[in-house]
């Protein structure tokens, strides 16, 4: 239990694992996908096979990350293979991810039932790190993934030279900076630009990249998109804070698949006056909450209070354990409550 300063013994213990499971978050996003899947590839070139779950599928544009020899397990899908190569693993690396809560149901295999030892490589804000053996936290990268390949870079292995890493880790680590800043919009640090730059040297088709990450919707999608800020978006908070709420039935009439909506939180953003957005989506049981801001607003702050969730300053996630119905009005008070008390 503890924050390490170097990467020694992060990859010392990692060299003693005998059978590795890697894990990212539910609902898995670029960096999740990319720092599991980098780090599969990097352990390879170790000489180490992992296996790598999620708890649930992941976005249609981010199979090109996924090997097609030794494919990601979706927990949901695959429930009882996924349990038996838990049990049968001593050590699990959990990436991208601050905690348990981060991945349902997969968090009790993991956390109450295995006796493997735990590792957290991550970037999110207060990581819970009693539930790991190692923690490498690092709240000033734009990623996960750029995390992974500075220790990556660390590692003796491949001591500083990048030429030594292979493509695909190169590119699973650069598809997972790409995602997360947004394609440079946010999130930037001054080594997030030098680590991508010795991707490209490297030999990572960034443009290549950048259109099957950015642009790749389905027709639906696109509409899904216009529908909701020409009908959905709705304005409070004297203009400054938006919200779009989706519900079931409309995720039914444009054919919603996981990862649909990405990125959506963020168009309202581009309104001058609006300095924080939210996407509200019904889900089974409960509602989803994305949350954006800029500058100083706080929203992990507000996913935490209001939202059972938390992440980062300008970009958080929660759920709501009450129906579509009530939404529009618990997340208006709760904005009117959250800027008095400020
Ligand atoms: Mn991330």
């Amino acid at each position: 239990m503890r924050t390490l300063k170097n990467s020694e013994q992060l990859w010392s213990t990692i060299g003693s694992g005998k059978s590795i499971v890697l894990v990212g978050h539910a609902n898995p996003d670029g960096d999740a996908i990319g720092s599991v899947s980098a780090m599969y590839h990097f352990l390879k070139q170790l000489g180490k096979q992992a296996c790598m779950i999620v708890p649930n599928s992941f976005p249609d544009f981010l199979s090109c990350l996924d090997p097609d020899t030794d494919p990601i397990l979706i927990y949901r899908d695959d429930t009882a293979v996924c349990k038996q190569k838990i049990s049968d693993s001593d050590l699990v690396i959990c990436l991208d991810m601050s905690g348990p809560s981060r991945i349902d149901d997969l968090a009790d295999d993991i956390f109450t039932n295995s006796s493997a030892r735990k590792i957290l490589i991550d970037h999110h804000l207060n990581p819970v790190v009693e539930a790991f053996d190692i923690v490498v936290s690092d709240t000033e990268v734009s990623s996960t993934c750029e995390l992974l390949l500075s220790l990556i870079l660390e590692s003796s292995a491949i001591s500083g030279d990048i030429t030594g890493l292979s493509l695909e880790c190169a590119n699973s680590i650069a598809a997972g900076i790409l995602t997360d800043t947004n394609n440079f919009a946010n999130s930037i640090f001054p080594a997030t630009l030098e680590r991508f730059s010795q991707l490209l040297k490297r030999g990572v088709d960034r443009d290549r990249l950048y259109n099957e990450i950015f642009c790749s919707y389905s027709a639906t999608r696109m509409e899904l998109m216009g529908y909701l800020l020409s009908e959905k978006m709705t304005l409070i908070h004297d203009g400054t804070v938006a919200f779009i709420i989706l519900d079931k039935s409309e995720k039914e009439k444009y054919s919603f698949r996981t990862g649909d909506s990405e990125g959506f939180v963020n168009l309202p953003l581009k309104i001058r006056k609006v300095c924080m957005s939210a996407l509200l989506t019904e889900d089974d049981g409960f509602v989803k909450v994305s949350l954006r801001s800029k500058g100083d607003l706080d929203v992990n702050r507000f996913a935490r209070e209001y939202c059972n969730g938390g992440g980062h300053r300008n970009a958080s996630g929660g759920r709501l354990y009450i129906s579509i119905d009530e939404t529009p009005d618990y997340f208006t008070n709760s904005i009117e409550e959250y800027f008095k008390k400020a």
